[in-house]
């Protein structure tokens, strides 16, 4: 079978893990890329050999010559982009965050659907080999029923020299991380009905809150802890481990640091290592970010093939943007926000 082929906008930060990660990919390569900044532009199309350049991204959907187009430029362009692709009839991935606000991200949706096309977001973090591998011995019913869980992301990494405009935003650590976190924990314990938040700003150098604590109501009746902060100095760096703890009606879950899944069942105790991968254009700490971008460009390289649902389709992402929105209203009200009144 040939390879489909993609076109990639957005040279920055991040998208150079996704074109490492499409060289890997079975069945997909990238044949075009787009960025404005021609600096950036000459970069990545150096770094990976690619011919076909555009400063301009409807003059690259004109051109065509490509079975899909993944968005990797910040949220500000997402709207744009992604209805550039719908009115092309184009398979599109957009990263997160979707979009800035759930209204944009419904319109998207509706775009891509009257259009006919597959959307999947770039929500990566489900991707990753620890959390598939707490979602899979979830799934084997080693626990029971999980009733209660903890999903918490703590670091005092700087990702502001990295990604500044990170320090810039009036949001900051749900818009941007939270976001991953909650998507894990509806991919755990199922969708969410109703949250509370409280939110701080630690960090006096940058704009938004840099520590969030949210409690959500599962519509399956447990309740979860998405607590995350890039506030904590730890003596061990953790950075960008998610840590789980699940309670179940027959045991326990504990995915502690250094990949450490601990798994207490009617049969006794079981330890292992979900250590990610490191691929060889990794490195670490971003290792297991960088194997999770593999898998999810290989999910959508083999659901655009078999025609198979998305595990993070757009529609699917609206339910994870609601609750990065109940999140910053919650923390503003100081009340509980209801989720099902926010995705109608
Ligand atoms: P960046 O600013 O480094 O790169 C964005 C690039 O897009 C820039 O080069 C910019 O010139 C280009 N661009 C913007 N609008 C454009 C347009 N309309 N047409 C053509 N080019 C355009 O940003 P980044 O840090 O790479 O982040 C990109 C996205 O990736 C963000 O949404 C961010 O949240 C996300 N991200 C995801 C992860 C993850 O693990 N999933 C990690 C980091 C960043
Ligand atoms: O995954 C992300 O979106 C990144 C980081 C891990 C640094 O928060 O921005």
């Amino acid at each position: 079978m040939t390879d489909i082929k993609g076109a990639l906008i957005g040279c920055g930060f991040f998208a150079v893990n996704q074109m490492h990660a499409w060289q890997n990919v079975d069945g997909a390569h990238i044949v075009a890329i787009c960025d404005r900044d021609p600096e950036r532009l000459k970069i990545v199309g150096d770094q990976f050999g690619i011919e076909r350049r555009y400063a301009d991204a409807g003059a690259m959907f004109a051109d065509g010559g490509f079975d899909f187009v993944d968005i990797a430029t910040t949220v500000q362009s997402h709207r744009a982009l992604v209805e550039m692709a719908a009115a092309h009839k184009m398979p599109a991935i957009c990263q997160k965050p979707f979009a800035k606000t759930l209204d944009d991200a419904k319109a998207m949706v509706e775009a891509c659907a009257q259009a006919g096309i597959p959307l999947m977001v770039h929500e990566n973090f489900r991707w990753q080999t620890p959390i598939q591998a707490v979602k899979s011995v979830l799934s084997s019913g080693a626990i029971g029923e999980p009733f209660w869980g903890r999903f918490s992301f703590r670091s005092g990494y700087d990702v502001f020299s990295g990604q500044p405009y990170l320090a810039e935003g009036e949001r900051f650590i749900i818009e941007d991380l939270g976001i991953h976190t909650l998507d894990i924990a509806r991919f755990i314990l199922g969708d969410v009905s109703s949250l509370t938040a409280r939110t701080k700003r630690v960090n006096p150098k940058i704009k938004g809150e840099d520590v969030a604590t949210i409690l959500l109501d599962h519509e399956s009746g447990a309740t979860s802890i998405v607590d995350v902060s890039y506030a904590t100095k730890l003596a061990t760096e953790p950075f960008p481990e998610t840590l789980i703890e699940l309670d179940g009606t027959k045991g326990t879950i504990r995915l502690s640091q250094g990949y450490r899944l601990e798994v207490n069942g009617p049969d006794g105790l079981i330890v292992s290592d979900a250590s990610p991968r490191l691929l060889p254009w990794a490195s670490r700490p971003w290792h297991n970010i960088q194997k999770s971008v593999l898998a999810i460009q290989q999910h959508w390289t083999d659901r655009l093939a078999d025609g198979g649902e998305i595990s993070t389709s757009g529609a699917d992402n609206l339910k994870t943007l609601a609750l990065v929105e109940a999140a910053y209203e919650s923390a503003a009200g100081g009340h509980a926000v209801d989720i099902g009144a926010m995705l109608r």
